[in-house]
């Protein structure tokens, strides 16, 4: 008895030393992976925006390029930019608090940033002018409020909230190149690819689940992945266009 407690507190002690933290088994899979683009990258090529029907963009210290398609040459395998990876279905009736720090998106140089992103239902999202001219921003949603308003001077912000589950478009009725798209989640499983390529999704419970991803372009893919506690599974995603 003396020597079985001894042990169990050797055990603890040897834990809090090494600083080892009782692990919640229901929060530690994770999915990660990257988007690879297959095909040819000249028929995608971005071309230049043409911002001259607006002098205060025209200005703007860099030129802009098309969105539609952003390949990531530079890695191997090329990679595409701008994919919304997600969890669609398998996180059951769990429920999930929105964070109350808002995501931003601003209108900088007469582009959005970032361009395509996650949300989740309730989450504070702050518009931010950044250019010295006026911005109209339209949300275009079949669910969500179709907020339609202007911001027509430099360091105006405005914050709003979305809460119906949904991807939509944001337009500018001003500037017509300008175009950027938000999905409306329920859960935080979600991440869009950069410059690498690659995405993330941390924190899952054990579970099967189907993940997609979605690109402006060239659309929907989805696919299932079971993940364990403790996992971490590779998935990753091949759009040959
Ligand atoms: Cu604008």
């Amino acid at each position: 008895m003396f020597r079985l407690r001894n042990v169990v507190s050797l055990a603890v002690m040897a834990a809090f030393v090494c600083g080892v933290q009782p692990v919640k088994a229901e929060d530690d899979g994770v999915i990660k992976g990257k988007v690879i683009f297959k095909g040819d990258v000249k028929a995608h090529k971005r071309t230049k925006i043409n911002t001259s029907k607006d002098p205060n963009c025209k200005k703007s210290k860099k030129a802009i390029g098309s969105y539609e398609v952003i390949i990531n040459k530079k890695t191997d395998p090329m990679t595409l930019r701008n994919v919304l990876v997600s969890v669609k279905d398998g996180l059951g009736d769990r429920k999930y608090p929105a964070p109350t720090e808002p995501v931003e998106l601003k209108q900088e140089g007469c582009e959005y940033s970032p361009h395509v992103f996650g949300i989740m239902d309730g989450q504070p999202l702050k518009i931010v002018n950044g250019d010295d001219t006026n911005h109209n921003i339209h949300f275009l949603p079949k669910e969500n409020e179709a907020l339609n308003f202007t911001q027509p001077k430099k360091g105006m912000e405005k914050e709003v909230s979305l809460v119906k589950e949904e991807v939509f478009k944001v337009k500018c009725d001003v500037h017509p190149w300008m175009g950027c798209y938000i999905e409306v989640f329920s859960h935080p499983f979600f991440a869009t690819t950069g410059k690498d390529g690659t995405f993330e999704l941390k924190g899952l419970p054990p579970g099967k689940y189907t993940i997609q991803a979605w690109h402006e372009t060239f659309g929907v893919q989805t696919m299932e992945v079971e993940v364990a506690t403790g996992e971490t599974k590779e998935a990753d995603f091949t759009y040959e266009k």
